[in-house]
């Protein structure tokens, strides 16, 4: 029997696919048997061809990397990038050979996002990452607050660890960005894409993990991941000069490894919004770390917002604030508590 690291056995496809015309009811009998496959990781995926490389837990130079489809089984289970999945079939590599993906195997973290904030599809961006770059330029296009936070708030709920990657300061100061989040536990770093300031700030913070990059197109994430992985020749794309918009330049997502095997990144498209239907109002506060002992004073099955978007009667977290427990940036950060509670509970406002 093959394993990862050893020799493939081939797939018979004849032998689980087409129905026998002498026996057709072979295959519920038959279950097929995947033990000769490889499990490999998904890197990219083009309108149903999936990019993969495998063995897993191998140095990136001496994986093998094919295109594989889904299999008939997987039926319309989904497969995202970092997805750790079985692969059969050829698994030459070789041009114009496809492998089969027959199984997706469970994911240590799902990265969720839903369109606005009351679509009930929830849409998997990346499996099995364990850190996330928010990426927000100081200018160019301007930052927003209102997608740092809903970052923040879904990778909590995903299990990622945040950091704070600052774009483009050679065009302005970054200092008011950076009080909006003094005191909570954020790492950040600060690049000039022009100059390569910030680059091995970020490479320390990037080793070991695999990060996927998430923010407003335009704010330099391409131009990033180009920077630290030297062959991933990403397209990128003027920001326009009249709105200050980038051009949604990238149109999937694709994970690449980092030099030496120091981990992986996956840069994205840039997000319009991050919706945030699929996460509810405590997990809502609990990503709000520094607010969260404030709602100890509230009255029980206290909101924290009312139906304007204000303070409710008697809610405990405008005293914890001013009192100084959430360090300087306690009230912005309530208001953006507020903000995302109100979005949420009235997603067509
Ligand atoms: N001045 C300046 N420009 C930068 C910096 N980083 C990136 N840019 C420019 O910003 C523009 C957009 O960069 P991209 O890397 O395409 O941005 P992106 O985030 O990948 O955008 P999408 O793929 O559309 O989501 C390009 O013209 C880059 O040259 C920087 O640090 N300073
Ligand atoms: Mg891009
Ligand atoms: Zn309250």
């Amino acid at each position: 029997m093959a394993r990862v690291g050893s020799v493939v056995v081939k797939y018979d496809e004849d032998k689980f696919d087409r129905p026998s015309r002498f026996n057709t009811r072979r295959r519920s009998k038959d279950r097929p048997d995947f033990s000769s496959a490889q499990v490999g990781q998904v890197t990219a995926i083009d309108r149903g061809r999936i990019t993969c490389v495998f063995p897993l837990n191998t140095s990136h130079e001496h994986q093998t990397r094919v295109i594989a489809v889904k299999a008939r089984e997987l039926g319309r289970k989904g497969v995202t990038i970092g997805d750790q999945v079985r692969l059969v079939g050829d698994l030459s590599g070789n041009p114009d050979t496809l492998a089969r993906l027959v199984e997706v195997l469970p994911r240590t973290t799902e990265l969720m996002r839903t369109a606005d904030d009351s679509d009930p599809i929830e849409r998997v961006i990346v499996a099995n990452a364990d850190q996330m770059a928010i990426v927000t330029s100081v200018a160019n296009p301007e930052p927003r607050m209102g997608l740092i936070d809903r970052s923040l708030v879904a990778a909590f709920h995903a299990g990622l660890n945040p950091i704070l990657v600052i774009t483009k300061i050679d065009l302005a100061q970054p200092d008011t960005l950076l009080s909006n989040y003094e005191g909570i536990d954020l790492p950040y770093v600060l690049i000039n894409n022009k100059t390569g300031t910030g680059l091995s700030e970020l490479k320390e913070l990037l080793a070991g993990h695999t990060t996927v990059f998430i923010g407003h197109s335009g704010v330099g994430k391409s131009t990033l991941v180009n920077a630290l992985v030297p062959e991933a020749q990403r397209i990128t794309g003027d920001v326009n000069d009249v709105t200050g918009r980038g051009k949604h330049t990238s149109t999937s997502a694709i994970a690449l490894p980092l030099p030496n095997d120091t981990g992986w990144v996956i840069d994205t498209p840039g997000v319009r919004s991050f919706g945030l239907a699929h996460v509810n109002p405590q997990d809502i506060i609990e990503s709000f770390p520094e607010l969260l002992e404030g709602t100890l004073a509230c009255p029980r099955a206290c909101t924290h917002v009312n139906a304007h978007g204000h303070r409710p009667p008697d809610c405990g977290l405008d005293d914890w604030v001013k009192t100084g427990n959430a360090g300087s940036a306690g009230p912005a950060r309530l208001q953006s508590l507020r903000r995302l509670l109100f979005a949420l509970e009235s997603p067509s406002s």
